[in-house]
């Protein structure tokens, strides 16, 4: 089985075909790992090139995370069982008082396409859930999201919970949205700035080798 032909069912976000490759794969007892490793991430990174280059919008990229998702229902149970290690954890959310979640969507599926095991808090997470999910749940980059010029104060805020709940210098916090810049991450002490949902994982990347 050729794994190549999963990373095209993603990319060209053809849901059936992707389960039926990954369904063939594991009968073939291809290991899961090599499964996400070859078709799923292999597929998403080359949406998420094209997505950074324009030549794909959301849409695409919605689709071929559906895609991504069919399969990668199908490999849970087995990576589950084996006891395989993600590339890394994650807790993303979009901040207090803010409700958009497209954009945070995006960057939780193309994390997840890239080997990471995200948990996704939803929308006007408080900063102490946040603090809550980095105490309890092993989380190493913290990924926020907000639309709102209002809302990115609750950024600051966030961070500032971590510090409150002694859990600051356990997690990278890494930040994005329409109105977020380099200089504000700076400015408000997060680690990280990704401006797109592809950046995220390769900021993701850089500051876990950090
Ligand atoms: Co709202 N809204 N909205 N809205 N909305 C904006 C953001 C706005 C710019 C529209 C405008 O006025 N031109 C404006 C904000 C103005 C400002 O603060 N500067 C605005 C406003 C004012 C509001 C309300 C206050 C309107 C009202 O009720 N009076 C209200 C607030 C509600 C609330 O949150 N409390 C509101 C409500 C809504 C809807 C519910 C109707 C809906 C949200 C639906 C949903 O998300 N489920 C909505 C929408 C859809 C928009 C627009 C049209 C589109 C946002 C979007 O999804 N973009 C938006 C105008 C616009 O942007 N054209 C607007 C697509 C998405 C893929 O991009 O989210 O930027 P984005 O995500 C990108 C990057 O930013 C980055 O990666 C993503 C993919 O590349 N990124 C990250 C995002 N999060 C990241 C996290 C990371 C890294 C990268 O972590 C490290």
């Amino acid at each position: 089985m050729e794994l190549k032909e999963l990373a095209d069912a993603i990319i060209a976000g053809n849901r059936d075909r992707a389960r039926e490759v990954t369904e063939q794969a594991i009968a073939e007892k291809t290991p899961p790992q090599q499964i996400i490793n070859d078709g799923l991430i292999a597929g998403m990174s080359v949406v998420g090139a094209k997505f950074k280059n324009n030549e794909f919008y959301v849409p695409e990229v919605l689709i071929a995370a559906r895609a991504m998702h069919a399969s990668l229902d199908l490999l849970r149970p087995l990576i589950a069982e084996g006891g395989i290690e993600p590339v890394g954890r994650v807790a993303i959310g979009t901040v207090k008082g803010d409700l958009h979640d497209i954009g945070k969507n995006l960057v939780a599926m193309m994390l997840e396409g890239a080997g990471y095991e995200v948990k996704d808090l939803g929308v006007d997470v408080k900063p102490e859930q946040f603090a809550e999910a980095v105490r309890d749940q092993g989380i190493q980059v913290l990924a926020l999201s907000a639309l709102l010029t209002t809302t990115m104060p609750a950024m600051a805020e966030t961070i500032n919970a971590l510090k409150a709940a002694g859990v600051r210098d356990r997690v990278k916090v890494m930040i994005g949205g329409a109105p977020i810049t380099q200089s504000y991450a700076d400015e408000i002490g997060a680690d990280g700035y990704a401006p797109d949902a592809a950046s995220a994982v390769d900021t993701a990347q850089e500051l876990l080798a950090a």
